[in-house]
């Protein structure tokens, strides 16, 4: 699905994040030492390639909220923007955290005159977070950006299954109509 805010469009889609060639930017859902992992942050490094490891081993560690950006290395994407989510139950104030998460990517994107990113549902893998209360976070947290974005035209909720995105698309509908 597809919505307008502002001058931002929002779409939600069923993909792989490692995927999305139309997309200046892709986040990534990364560990604090920025290595490759299991989920998004494995599929992007693999993607990506050696060098994407070797840019980002000078920006380690990260704490839980930070974005940093890198290129893409062999990725389709110029460029991109990982972040540290909170673990679920451990880095507190959760909410806040990871809400952090999207405002600090979204800044960079500005910084980085880029005018498109994909993100991943942070932290609802591994990181343990409930969907439905990290997709509102991230739903809100991008619509209240929306209008002081100048350079991001476009952001994609990247979902890696038909359940999780039936809840992004039922919240972004309910928050937008
Ligand atoms: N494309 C899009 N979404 C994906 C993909 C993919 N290729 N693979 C998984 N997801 P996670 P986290 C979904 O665990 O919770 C890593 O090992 C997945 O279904 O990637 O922030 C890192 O190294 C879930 O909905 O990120 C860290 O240690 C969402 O992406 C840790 O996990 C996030 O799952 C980060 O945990």
């Amino acid at each position: 699905m597809r919505v307008k805010a502002e001058n931002l469009t929002i779409d939600c889609e069923v993909g792989d994040i490692a995927a999305q060639p139309d997309m200046d930017a892709v986040v990534n859902a990364a560990n604090a030492q920025l290595m490759i992992g299991g989920g998004v942050a494995g599929a992007i490094h693999r993607a990506a390639g050696k060098g994407l490891a070797e840019e980002c081993a000078p920006l380690a560690p990260l704490a839980p909220g930070e974005a940093v950006v890198t290129s893409g290395h062999n990725l389709p994407n110029p460029h991109v923007i990982h972040c540290l989510g909170p673990v679920y139950g451990r880095d507190e104030p959760a909410d806040r955290l990871l809400a952090d998460c999207y405002r600090n990517a979204l800044q960079l994107a500005e910084e980085n005159e880029l005018k498109s990113l994909a993100f991943p549902a942070i932290s609802t893998g591994a990181f343990g977070y409930p969907l439905r209360a990290a997709t509102e976070i991230a739903v809100a947290t991008v619509l209240d950006a929306a209008p002081r974005l100048h350079r991001v035209r476009h952001v994609r909720f990247c979902l890696f299954s038909e359940g999780d995105y039936d809840v992004y698309a039922e919240i972004l509908a309910s928050r937008t109509g």
